[in-house]
Formats: C-alpha cells, sequence, structure tokens
C-alpha cells in the first residue's frame, strides 16, 4: 500500500477527491522541446519506444514541468502489431505504416507469435519499473494498450484513419476471419497489460481511437465486447487496478460502452457535452475528459472557459480532468502551464453535493 494518496486512482475508483486530477493524454511529445532533443538521438520510433531509458525520461517529462497528477507510459498501441511480426514504421510526416493483414493465412502467422509477444514487448516493462520508481509517491502510472478493433483498423488498412472500408468490409464479408485477428489481439492485450501492471502500472487505458467508424449494429461486436474480455480477464488478475475506457467518437453508443464493459473509468472525447455526460452516464463510473485539444492550442479565456464548464459540470461526481484527444506538436508549452496551474488551484464545491 503506498502512503500518499494517490488522487489519481481515487477518483478512478469513484471517490470525489478535493481538486480533480488531471493528465493530458499524449502529454509526452512533439510540443516539448526536451522530448524533441531525446526523439532526435534515436535511430526509429519503434526502437525509442524498446528504448528504457528513453522511453522513462520523456514519460517523467512533462511531469516535472505540469505536476499532473499521472504519468502515461511512453509506448504506441501499434506495438503489438510490432510483437505479432507485422512490419510496423513510423515515417516522418506520415504517420504509421504497417504490412497489411488482408486474409486468414496472414492472422495464422500472427497467431503463430502470440506466445511469446508480450516477452517481445518486455523493455516496455522496465519502462514501468523506472518510471515508477523515479515519480513522486502521489503521482499514478498509467499504463495503456489499444483496444483490439482500433489496432485492427491499423493492420487492416496498413496506416492511419483515412479511409476504413478495408476493415469495414472484413469485418463485415469476413466476419470469421476478422474475429479471429480480434481474438489474437486480446489475448496479445491481456498478457501485455498484465505485465505492465506487475511491473508496477497503477491503472491502464484502452484507447478505441476509431470506435466512432462503427455503425451501432457492429458497435457490440467489434468494440464492446473485446473491451469486456480484457476488462474481465485482468480484473481476475488484478481485481484492485482501474480500467479507463476511452472510446473515441462513439456518441450514443457510450451509454452501452459505459454499462457493457466492465470499465471503471470513460474517457470522454470533446463530441460529448459534458453536461450530457453528467446525467447519462451510470454514476459509479468515473468521467474523465473531455476539453477540446484545439482549445490548447488557442489558449487565453477560451481555454479557461471551457475547462470551467467542465469543472462545474462534473463537480458533483468523481472525475479526472483530460482532454478529448492528444495534445497537438503546435501546443505552446506555456498553455499547458497555465492550464496545469489553474487546474492544482481549483477546489471542489462540497456544497454541490
Ligand atoms: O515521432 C514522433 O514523435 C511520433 C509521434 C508519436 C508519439 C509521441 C506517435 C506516433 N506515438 C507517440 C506516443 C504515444 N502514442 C503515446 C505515449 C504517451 C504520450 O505521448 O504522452 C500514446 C498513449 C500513444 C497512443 C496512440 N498511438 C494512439 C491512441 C491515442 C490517440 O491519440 O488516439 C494511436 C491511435 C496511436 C497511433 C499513432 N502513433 C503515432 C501516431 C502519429 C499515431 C496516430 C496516427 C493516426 O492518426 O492514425
Amino acid at each position: 500500500m503506498t502512503k500518499q494518496p494517490r488522487l489519481l486512482i481515487d477518483a478512478l475508483r469513484g471517490i470525489r477527491t478535493p481538486r480533480a486530477p488531471f493528465w493530458f493524454m499524449r502529454q509526452a511529445g512533439r510540443y516539448l522541446p526536451e522530448y524533441r532533443a531525446v526523439r532526435a538521438t534515436a535511430p526509429d520510433f519503434v526502437r525509442f519506444c524498446l528504448n528504457p531509458v528513453q522511453a522513462a525520461e520523456v514519460t517523467l517529462q512533462p511531469i516535472r514541468r505540469f505536476g499532473m497528477d499521472a504519468a502515461i507510459l511512453f509506448a504506441d498501441i501499434l506495438l503489438i502489431p510490432h510483437a505479432l511480426g507485422l512490419e510496423v514504421a513510423f515515417k516522418e510526416g506520415e504517420g504509421p505504416v504497417l504490412a497489411t493483414v488482408t486474409n486468414a493465412a496472414e492472422i495464422s502467422l500472427l497467431e503463430a507469435h502470440l506466445p511469446a509477444a508480450a516477452e517481445t514487448l518486455s523493455p516496455v516493462y522496465e519502462t514501468v519499473e523506472r518510471v515508477r520508481s523515479a515519480l513522486p509517491e502521489s503521482c499514478a502510472l498509467i499504463g495503456f494498450a489499444g483496444s483490439p478493433w482500433t489496432v485492427a483498423t491499423y493492420m487492416v488498412e496498413g496506416r492511419g484513419g483515412h479511409d476504413f472500408a478495408r476493415v469495414r468490409r472484413m469485418a463485415l464479408g469476413a466476419p470469421q476471419d476478422f474475429s479471429r485477428l480480434i481474438e489474437v489481439l486480446v489475448d496479445a492485450t491481456v498478457s501485455y497489460l498484465d505485465r505492465q501492471i506487475t511491473a508496477g502500472a497503477d491503472a491502464v487505458q484502452l484507447f478505441d481511437t476509431w470506435a466512432g467508424v462503427l455503425p451501432v449494429s457492429e458497435f457490440e461486436r467489434w468494440c464492446i465486447a473485446p473491451t469486456a474480455a480484457i476488462v474481465t480477464r485482468l480484473r481476475a488478475r488484478h481485481p484492485n487496478v482501474p480500467i479507463i475506457g476511452f472510446a473515441r467518437g462513439a456518441g450514443t453508443n457510450l451509454t452501452t460502452y459505459a454499462s457493457r464493459t466492465g470499465i471503471d473509468a470513460i474517457g470522454l472525447d470533446a463530441g460529448v457535452a459534458p453536461s450530457w455526460a453528467a446525467r447519462e452516464v451510470p454514476a459509479k463510473l468515473c468521467l474523465q475528459g473531455n476539453l477540446d485539444p484545439v482549445l490548447m492550442a488557442i489558449g487565453g479565456s477560451a481555454l479557461e472557459g471551457a475547462a470551467q464548464t467542465i469543472l462545474d459540470a462534473w463537480s458533483p461526481r468523481s472525475f479526472v480532468f483530460n482532454l478529448g484527444h492528444g495534445i497537438t506538436p503546435d501546443v505552446p508549452v506555456e498553455n499547458v502551464a497555465r492550464l496545469s496551474r489553474l487546474l492544482l488551484d481549483w477546489r471542489r464545491a462540497w456544497s454541490t453535493a
């Protein structure tokens, strides 16, 4: 047990903390000059993620500057396809490029890599150990993985979110093959997150960045069911480690996502009105989000006003302040510092309980 309480973990467990804990998606990254300096010395992005000294350093950088309540492990959701033997490259200005998975034979090849996949990623667990021992006791460490649907979109499309025609066609036209792919990803993700938790992660987040691509009729099968399977299996091994689910763009599907996946906290994107979430998400779930990241680039009273709207709407509940999506490279460091100060100074009005 920790001596000092971790605000983030309390909030994720449903406790109304004196102030809202905060962290920002993609809080390590290209908007920070000290990140760019480390990045410039790495041969490529995958090797950067698998270098525990460098990955630990960039995980800690935003905490030193801004004092967030949580660090998020520096890694990438595409390390699982890499560990399953798929070629993954990050091209300058182009984002990730992957060898594509198109048929049953290629899925069998991935399956063959499954027993060793979690072990291939052991440098990540060393990063977790290094970060946990360097972090202030009161700061939580969040481990993460992509959700199977989102990771599968990259594996079938071969790249990021431009056109989801191939993955949609595979899910609808070859559902048996596609569900095998999803099962491989569920297994790999459970082992990977299990190892992150054993190494010292205090909570984990599942990123379903492309959940919004799924029509209602397929949302249950490809988003909710695999997420619920991961949650059930992780919880059996680690009953006290909170799990955050982030199904970006899921809109009205969020209510079933919240109630049927078994997650402890729900990450919300900026398309969700804070007042809607306060009303519609079951009270036992912690809310996390959901400031428009563009406001982080703009700053000033627009940023502070929108932050205040979230604080006011969610004050009666347990919540974690975050962005609706990741910080972009154009965000001025000063805006992150300003918002962090505002959040560190904020106090819950207990009378609204
Ligand atoms: O050269 C660079 O610096 C590359 C930029 C970058 C960074 C900083 C990539 C490539 N990944 C990361 C790190 C990363 N990725 C983290 C670490 C924590 C942090 O930065 O604070 C995390 C949590 C992720 C997760 C991730 N990767 C997601 C889910 C979250 C989200 O933003 O929706 C996704 C979709 C990815 C894929 C990916 N990796 C990198 C890029 C540019 C992308 C997105 C490409 C696309 O739009 O499809």
